[in-house]
C-alpha cells in the first residue's frame, strides 16, 4: 500500500519515467536528426512582400531538410519576447529574426539565452546598449552603402539621359533615419548625386514615420507643398515602398512618368509597377535576394542547431539593378521568379 509520504516522490520517478520514454523514442539521441529540429522565423512586417518572400524561401530550406519552421509576425517588443517564450515551450531551439526596433537586441538575445535558444538576425542588425551594432550575433544584411550608392548613380544617369533642367528638378529622398540599414541606404544615395554633380540644395529629405507605403506618401506630400515649383523629379527611398509612397503621392498632384524617375531598392513591391502596361514613376530597382536572406539564414542556423557548426558572423548581399524592361531576364537567373 502507497502511505502519503511515498505518493509524491513515486509520482515524481513516473514523471521522469514518460519524460524519458519520450527522449528514448527520439532517433538519434544526442546527435539531433533533421526532423527532431524545429526552428523559428520571425519578421518585423508581415504584411511587406519581402517579409514574405523571406517566409517563402525560408520554409523551401525547412521543406528541402525536412525540419520544421514557425513563422511568426511579431511587430513589437511585446511581441517579439512572447514570442520567444511561445516557440521555447514549443520545443523551438533557434530562430532567425527581423527585429521591429534594432534597439531590443540585448532583450532577445537575453531572453534566448535563457532559453537556450540560438539567435541569428536579418536584415536589420541589432544595437547594443552601447548603441553599437551587436557583431556577436551572426547577422546577414545589405551591403546598404553600396546599394544606395548604386541607386543615386542610376538616378543621375538616368536624370542626365533625359536631359532635364537640373533648374527644375529636384530629389525626393524618403527617409527612415531612425533604422541604420535605411539611413545608410539613403545616405548613399544622397553621396553619390552629389559625387555625380547634383546640386545638394536640390535634394529633400521627406521623413517617414513608419515604413510603409502610405507613411512615404504623406512624407512626400510635405516636400511636394514645401517645394511646389518643381517640375521633374527624382525619388528614392530605403525601399521599394518608400518610392511607391512617393510615387503615388505625386500621380495625387499631376506628376506622371514623363516628370518622375523613382528608384527603390527590394523587387517585391514594385514588381506591379513593372507589370502595368504603361510605366509609372517607378523607373527601377535594386534588386535585393529574400532568397539568400530566407534560405541561406536558415539553412546556416538549422547547420549550427543540428550540428554545431558556427555561422558566417556578417554577410552582407549585394543588388542588382532592374527595371521593366529586364526584370524578369534577371529574376529568373537569380532563382527569384519562375
Ligand atoms: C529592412 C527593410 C525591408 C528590406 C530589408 C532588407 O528590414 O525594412 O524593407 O529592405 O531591410
Amino acid at each position: 500500500m502507497l502511505t502519503k509520504r511515498m505518493i509524491i516522490p513515486t509520482l515524481a520517478i513516473l514523471a521522469l519515467a514518460v519524460v524519458c520514454a519520450g527522449c528514448a523514442k527520439k532517433p538519434g539521441n544526442g546527435a539531433k536528426s533533421g526532423s527532431d529540429i524545429k526552428l523559428g522565423f520571425l519578421v518585423k512586417q508581415p504584411e511587406e512582400l519581402w517579409f514574405q518572400n523571406e517566409w517563402k524561401f525560408a520554409q523551401k530550406c525547412a521543406d528541402d531538410n525536412g525540419f520544421e519552421l514557425k513563422k511568426i509576425g511579431a511587430t513589437d517588443g511585446e511581441k517579439v519576447l512572447n514570442a520567444i517564450d511561445n516557440l521555447a515551450a514549443q520545443g523551438v531551439k533557434g530562430f532567425v529574426i527581423c527585429t521591429p526596433d534594432v534597439k531590443l537586441g540585448p532583450a532577445i538575445v537575453a531572453k534566448a539565452v535563457t532559453n537556450g535558444m540560438k539567435v541569428y538576425s536579418v536584415d536589420d542588425q541589432f544595437l547594443g546598449s552601447d548603441g553599437k551594432p551587436m557583431t556577436m550575433i551572426p547577422h546577414m544584411g545589405i551591403s546598404a552603402s553600396a546599394i544606395g550608392q548604386n541607386v543615386g548613380k542610376s538616378l543621375y544617369e538616368e536624370f542626365k539621359k533625359r536631359k532635364w533642367d537640373v533648374n527644375e528638378t529636384g530629389v525626393c529622398v524618403i527617409t527612415f533615419e531612425e533604422l541604420p540599414t535605411a539611413k545608410e541606404r539613403t545616405d548613399g544615395e544622397i553621396a553619390a548625386l552629389k559625387a555625380a554633380g547634383f546640386p545638394e540644395n536640390r535634394i529633400f529629405k521627406g521623413a517617414e514615420k513608419v515604413a510603409t507605403i502610405p507613411a512615404a506618401n504623406d512624407a512626400a506630400n510635405i516636400v511636394l507643398t514645401q517645394q511646389a515649383k518643381i517640375k521633374k523629379w527624382l525619388i528614392c527611398s530605403m525601399n521599394d515602398e518608400g518610392v511607391l509612397g512617393a510615387v503615388r503621392a505625386m500621380e495625387g498632384q499631376g506628376f506622371t512618368a514623363a516628370d518622375v524617375i523613382g528608384i527603390g531598392i527590394g523587387g517585391s513591391t514594385c514588381l506591379v509597377e513593372f507589370e502595368k502596361s504603361k510605366p509609372s514613376g517607378f523607373y527601377a530597382t535594386c534588386l535585393i535576394s529574400p532568397k539568400r536572406h530566407g534560405y541561406e539564414t536558415t539553412e546556416n542556423l538549422y547547420k549550427w542547431v543540428k550540428d554545431g557548426i558556427q555561422p558566417p558572423k556578417d554577410i552582407r548581399t549585394k543588388g542588382i539593378m532592374i527595371n521593366r524592361s529586364n526584370y524578369k531576364t534577371i529574376m529568373k537567373a537569380e532563382g527569384l521568379m519562375d
